[in-house]
């Protein structure tokens, strides 16, 4: 080609395609696709461009979405943006966070087995990061731990990665870069590579969800998680949300419904299902064989682990779903609250009160009271256990959410639909016929109550 007409064709291709394309694009560097709300999004298939492979049913990532890419030369490009952005973890609370993309968690990149894909990785926090590519397969280089794998991403900076993704399965992306902080501060995210054709370990599903189990520790009232915490998280997400801030899981009743999780939090999370039996088909190194896979109805994920599970949503109801670490279903709360149960404080309490005019008490019956307790908070605090269902407070907050099975759903209808109509005669109910005395007559006596023993050991000096 005559040097001149290279030169008149490539203006005319550039006219043309800024009618279409953003400078950025021009530029090389897809524009980012930003979000500014924690609403679940609808899965998200991309329009007329599948990649590798046949077509694939997309995720459901709850409270989250799946981010858009560009299709260039035959390779997928995406481009996340690391930086500072403020998530609503539950109505009217709001955390200043790090992620990507406008939200923590960023958004789940969904690829196809065999796919190649580049990354374009824009850092606007106010140090250096990097992303590592959990459980991938790839080449040494774009495994993305600073210092050892490349250079740490400076801010203001853009570092590409690009690899071939070679293994179906459900993984997660996260900085190797200041991990303590950066996760602390909420930055992480989902990704899933589906297989390239029929595979004889995963299942075609009806409805795939996901979600990353993550931790903050945030002082009553205040808006930013403390970064140093070691074990004292106080605050237990699933997407960077507590409940009742979390979506549902919304089954049509016989769909197969696939649910992926990961743990990237401090502790270990068992993560438990009501009313169905479910089996574990994969985890982060790949899909579990079918003739190793027994039934369970509670999981543990532990730290920096990832489980994918499939179960038959054949009983219809609204089902509770948790972590059944039930310090993991509350909200902040102080944990150096004496135990009062027993404690008998009539009379007492009117003459603190003389003292101390807000003096109240907590927990003489138990801490049921608290989930309808409209006790005065600080701003900005995460509900304790204020999720309400038909018949009153459900006092659960934190990791907790419900799986609704419904049989009137059409296939592709992920709305939440109002509370189970429980069909008469199927719900438990108030006794009313007549008590039997008791008679305690006969049963042993009662030990004495044991004298107060001085202590021995440490602490008697
Ligand atoms: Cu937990």
């Amino acid at each position: 080609m005559e040097r001149r007409d290279f030169f008149r064709k490539a203006v005319a291709g550039a006219s043309v395609a800024a009618a279409v394309v953003s400078r950025p694009a021009l530029a090389g560097l897809p524009e980012p696709v930003m979000r500014g709300n924690a609403d679940t999004a609808a899965p998200w298939l991309p329009p007329g461009v599948t990649g590798a492979g046949r077509p694939y049913r997309p995720v459901v990532t709850l409270n989250g979405w799946s981010l858009p890419f560009r299709m260039k030369d035959g390779v997928k490009e995406f481009h996340l943006v690391a930086e500072p952005v403020v998530r609503e973890m539950a109505p009217g609370f709001h955390v200043n966070m790090w992620g990507y993309n406008g939200q923590s968690p960023g958004p789940t990149i969904e690829v196809v087995e065999g796919d190649r894909v580049r990354i374009f990785v824009t850092n606007r926090l106010p140090e250096h990061t990097t992303i590592h590519w959990h459980g991938q397969r790839l080449p040494n280089g774009m495994d993305g731990v600073g210092g050892l794998n490349q250079k740490q991403i400076p801010a203001g900076k853009t570092y590409v990665y690009e690899f071939t993704a070679r293994r179906p399965g459900t993984f997660m992306y996260h900085p190797h870069a200041d991990e303590m902080t950066q996760m602390a501060m909420g930055m992480m995210g989902l990704w899933i590579t589906h297989p390239r054709q029929a595979h004889p370990e995963i299942a075609d599903v009806d409805r795939d969800y996901a979600f990353l189990i993550n931790a903050f520790d945030i002082d009553p009232g205040s808006y930013t998680p403390k970064v140093n915490t070691m074990l004292d998280f106080n605050i237990w997400s699933w997407n960077s949300r507590v409940f009742p801030g979390i979506s549902p899981l919304v089954a049509r009743l016989g769909d197969r419904v696939r649910v992926r999780f990961g743990n990237l939090t401090m502790t270990n999370h068992p993560i438990h299902i009501h009313g169905i039996e479910f089996e574990v088909t994969g985890t982060d190194g790949g899909p579990v064989p079918r003739t190793a896979r027994w039934p369970e109805v509670t999981t543990d994920v532990a730290v920096g682990q990832m489980r994918q599970i499939e179960f038959i949503a054949d009983e219809p109801g609204d089902w509770a779903m948790h972590c059944h670490k039930s310090h993991h279903t509350m909200g902040a709360m102080g944990h150096d609250v004496p135990t009062l149960i027993g404690v008998d404080h009539r009379g007492l309490v009117q003459r603190i009160q003389k003292l101390i005019p807000d003096y109240m008490v907590m927990g003489e019956r138990g801490m049921a009271d608290m989930g309808e307790m409209e006790m005065e908070l600080p701003e900005n605090t995460a509900p304790m256990m204020t999720g309400t269902g038909p018949y009153g407070a459900i006092e659960m907050g934190g990791m907790f959410t419900t799986l609704k099975v419904r049989a009137d759903l059409k296939p592709d209808d992920y709305s939440d639909p109002p509370w189970y109509p429980q069909p008469p005669g199927t719900q438990s109910f108030e006794y009313a016929g007549p008590a039997p005395a008791a008679d305690r007559a006969s049963a042993p006596a009662a030990e004495p109550a044991a004298s107060v023993r001085k202590p021995t050991g440490h602490g008697a000096h």
